[in-house]
């Protein structure tokens, strides 16, 4: 069974691991199943001098056993602050003397924080990137280290970053949701170089082999929407798409997706975000959308919803999720 799924950061990462889980416990009953997670880029970003791309590095990391995702990692100690263990992005045991040290010189920007060990990771992107590898290369390269299990892929190797406009100006996506935490109202946002921007290698392949595309439940806004941008990735889909809702009574689990959701004029609902990725019968992409029981009776034009548990709170529970849309989409699990 071929499986792709389309991710951002730390809901497609949490969405993979279960994924991953399903495809090994497939492996063993004598289906080989295989993964391949296409992930954004809209929210790369170049700060010090370093390429940094929080969504594919929370996947690796997250998949790779090293994220800062609230297991405590062998050599974690009583020092780390509490919350540092759950904040979803970056490594696991991490410190901060190269931040300290670049704020100490003042360099900006002084509000995004790069650790030690993450920035390692950026070290050897840039590096790379500069000798002229493609991203692709990067990410293959970095997994060869952490051995995530699935195959990663961006969604392009070209250069897609996700701006925001406001009233007033329009800014890096990281300035508006790290710096300013989504707080100054924006009217849109804009995926810059998507038009001209090509699927990275093995991602029109991926599609074209698929059993079934499942849409973790990410960002529909700012994670999903610009993979969906990169030309010739949505006519890709050719298989059964299996959305899985980020929303859940009304409000994003974790995150600031309600923000996002009313730039574009979405409730923030499970059936506005299916909704915003519609049915395939009218034009839209879904075959099949999961909301959370919370959310049972939920209807969206032309798409079969099917209600299930949808908190990730472990592997098992996550594993059940993907299994219910392998079943929605028709596959026998
Ligand atoms: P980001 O790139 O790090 O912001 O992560 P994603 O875009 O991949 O995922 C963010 C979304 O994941 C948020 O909108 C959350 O509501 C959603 N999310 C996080 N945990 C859960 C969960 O346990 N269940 C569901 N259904 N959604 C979740
Ligand atoms: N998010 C923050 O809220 N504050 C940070 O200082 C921060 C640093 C950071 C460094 C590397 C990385 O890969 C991610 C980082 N993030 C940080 C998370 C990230 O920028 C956002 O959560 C996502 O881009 C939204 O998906
Ligand atoms: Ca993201």
């Amino acid at each position: 069974m071929r499986i792709v799924v389309l991710a951002g950061g730390i809901g497609g990462a949490r969405f993979l691991v279960g994924v991953r889980e399903v495809a090994r416990q497939l492996a063993g009953r004598g289906t080989p199943a295989e993964v391949t997670a296409v992930v954004n880029v809209g929210d790369d970003v170049t700060l010090h001098g370093l390429r940094i791309c929080p969504d594919l590095d929370t996947v690796v990391y997250t998949l790779g056993g090293a994220a800062a995702n609230g297991k405590p990692g062998p050599r974690s100690s009583a020092l780390r602050p509490a919350q540092a263990a759950d904040r979803g992005w970056g490594r696991r045991d991490e410190s901060w003397v190269v931040k300290e040290e670049l704020a100490a010189y003042g360099a900006e920007p002084t509000w995004f924080g790069l650790g030690d060990r993450d920035i390692a990771t950026h070290l050897v992107r840039t590096r790379m990137l500069d000798a002229g590898y493609p991203l692709s290369a990067v990410i293959e390269a970095l997994c060869a280290r952490w051995q995530p299990g699935v195959r990663v892929l961006p969604a392009t190797d070209d250069r897609v970053e996700t701006h925001v406009v406001t009233e007033t100006e329009a800014l890096h996506f990281q300035e508006w949701w790290v710096r300013h935490r989504g707080a100054l109202p924006a009217k849109r946002f804009v995926f810059v170089g998507a038009e001209a921007a090509k699927p990275a290698p093995g991602v029109l392949d991926a599609l074209a082999a698929a059993d079934v595309v499942l849409l973790a439940p990410s960002n529909p806004v700012v994670s999903i929407a610009p993979i969906l941008a990169v030309p010739g990735l949505k006519d890709a889909l050719a298989a059964p798409v299996v959305g899985l809702s980020p929303i859940i009574g009304g409000a994003p689990v974790r995150g600031m997706a309600d923000r996002c959701l009313a730039t574009v004029g979405v409730e923030c609902t499970a059936a506005g975000v299916g909704g915003l990725y519609g049915a395939r019968s009218a034009g839209g992409i879904l075959d099949a959308w999961l909301v959370d029981t919370a959310d049972a009776g939920t209807e969206v034009d032309g798409v079969r919803v099917v209600d299930c548990p949808l908190w990730m709170s472990d592997v098992d529970a996550t594993a059940a999720m993907v299994r219910a849309a392998l079943t929605a989409a028709g596959l026998d699990v």
